[in-house]
C-alpha cells in the first residue's frame, strides 16, 4: 500500500477510535472493546472501498453497509462522523434521551443502512441487500460485520447457506474474530471454531486477514474483489479494545465505559499515537 495511504488511513482510525472513548466515556455506557477491534476495517472500508455520498446518503447505487454486531455501534457512528455524515460533536451524547445517536445503529441516522443489535439479523438483512442489488442488475455491493460471538445465532448460518444457494457474489461479509464475546473467550462460552472451515462448507470463499494491518487488509479486499459466483468472508484476526492498552484483550471491556481517570489514560495513549503518526 502507498506509504501515504496507509499513514492516513491509521491516523485517521487513531481519530474513529477517539470518538469511540468520547462517545461512551459520555453515554456512561456501551461497547468500546468490539467497537475499537474493527476501527481499522471501518476506516477502510469508508475511505477506501464504499462508494457513498455523504451530501446524498439515500443515493440509490451506494454501496450497502450492515453493522451485524449492533452493539458496536460506538465505532460506526465514530467513523461515520468523522466521514461527514454528521457532526463529531454528535459522538457526546451518544445514548442521551432524544439525541441522534441512541445505542444501537438506526436506520433514521444519516449513512445507517439498517438498523440492527439483534444478533443473527443483520447479516440475513445485508443477504436481503444483496440479491435484490443481482434482481435489480444493479452493481452496488453489500458490506456487512459480524462478531464471532455472534456466529453462535443459529440465525447466521440460515444466512449463509442462503447466500451461496443464492450465489451473492455482491456480497462481503467480514467476522471480527477478535475471540471473546461478554463473559469470556468464544472457545469457552460456545465455540464457533473452525470459523474459516465453516464458512468454506457453507459453500463461501474464505480470506484471512491481519484486522490492524493496513497492508494486510488491502490485500485482502483485492483478493475479495476478484472472486466471482459465490459470497466472500473475510475473517479479520483482531484484538479486542485495541489501541487502548489497558482494554486489550479484556472480555470486561465489552461492555463498560471508562471513568474519568480512565478515559484520561485512554485518550492521553490516543493522542500520542496520533502525534507519533503526524510527525
Ligand atoms: C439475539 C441477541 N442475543 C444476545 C444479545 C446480547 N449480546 C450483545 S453483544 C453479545 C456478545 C457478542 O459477542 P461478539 O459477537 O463476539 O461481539 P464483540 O466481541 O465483537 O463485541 C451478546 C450476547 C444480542 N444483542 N442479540
Amino acid at each position: 500500500m502507498d506509504l501515504s495511504l496507509k499513514t492516513n488511513l491509521e491516523k485517521t482510525a487513531c481519530k474513529v477510535r477517539m470518538g469511540v472513548i468520547e462517545g461512551v466515556f459520555n453515554a456512561k455506557s456501551g461497547h468500546p472493546g468490539g467497537s475499537l477491534s474493527i476501527s481499522d476495517v471501518l476506516t477502510y472500508l469508508y475511505y477506501v472501498k464504499l462508494n457513498v455520498d455523504v451530501t446524498n446518503p439515500d443515493m440509490p447505487e451506494r454501496d450497502r453497509f450492515v453493522l451485524s454486531k449492533g452493539h458496536c455501534a460506538p465505532g460506526l457512528y465514530s467513523v461515520l462522523s468523522q466521514y461527514g455524515f454528521f457532526n463529531t460533536e454528535e459522538l457526546k451524547s451518544l445514548r442521551h434521551i432524544g439525541a441522534l445517536l441512541q445505542g444501537h445503529p438506526c436506520i433514521h441516522i444519516p449513512g445507517v443502512d439498517m438498523s440492527s443489535g439483534s444478533l443473527g439479523q443483520g447479516i440475513s438483512v445485508a443477504c436481503g441487500m444483496a440479491l435484490a442489488g443481482k434482481i435489480d442488475n444493479a452493481d452496488y455491493k453489500v458490506y456487512c460485520i459480524l462478531g464471532d460471538g455472534e456466529l453462535q445465532e443459529g440465525q447466521v448460518w440460515e444466512a449463509a447457506m442462503f447466500a451461496a444457494h443464492n450465489k451473492l457474489d455482491n456480497l462481503l461479509a467480514i467476522v471480527d474474530n477478535n475471540g471473546l464475546q461478554i463473559d469470556g473467550k468464544i472457545t469457552d462460552v460456545c465455540s464457533p471454531e473452525p470459523i474459516t472451515d465453516k464458512f468454506a462448507a457453507f459453500g463461501w470463499h474464505v480470506i484471512t486477514m491481519d484486522a490492524h494491518d493496513f497492508d494486510d487488509i488491502e490485500r485482502a479486499f483485492d483478493e475479495a474483489e476478484k472472486i466471482s459466483g459465490k459470497p466472500v468472508v473475510i475473517v479479520q484476526k483482531s484484538v479486542k479494545g485495541k489501541g487502548v492498552s489497558f482494554m486489550e484483550n479484556k472480555a470486561s471491556w465489552h461492555g463498560t465505559a471508562p471513568n474519568k481517570e480512565q478515559y484520561d489514560v485512554a485518550m492521553a495513549e490516543l493522542n500520542k499515537r496520533l502525534s507519533e503518526l503526524e510527525g
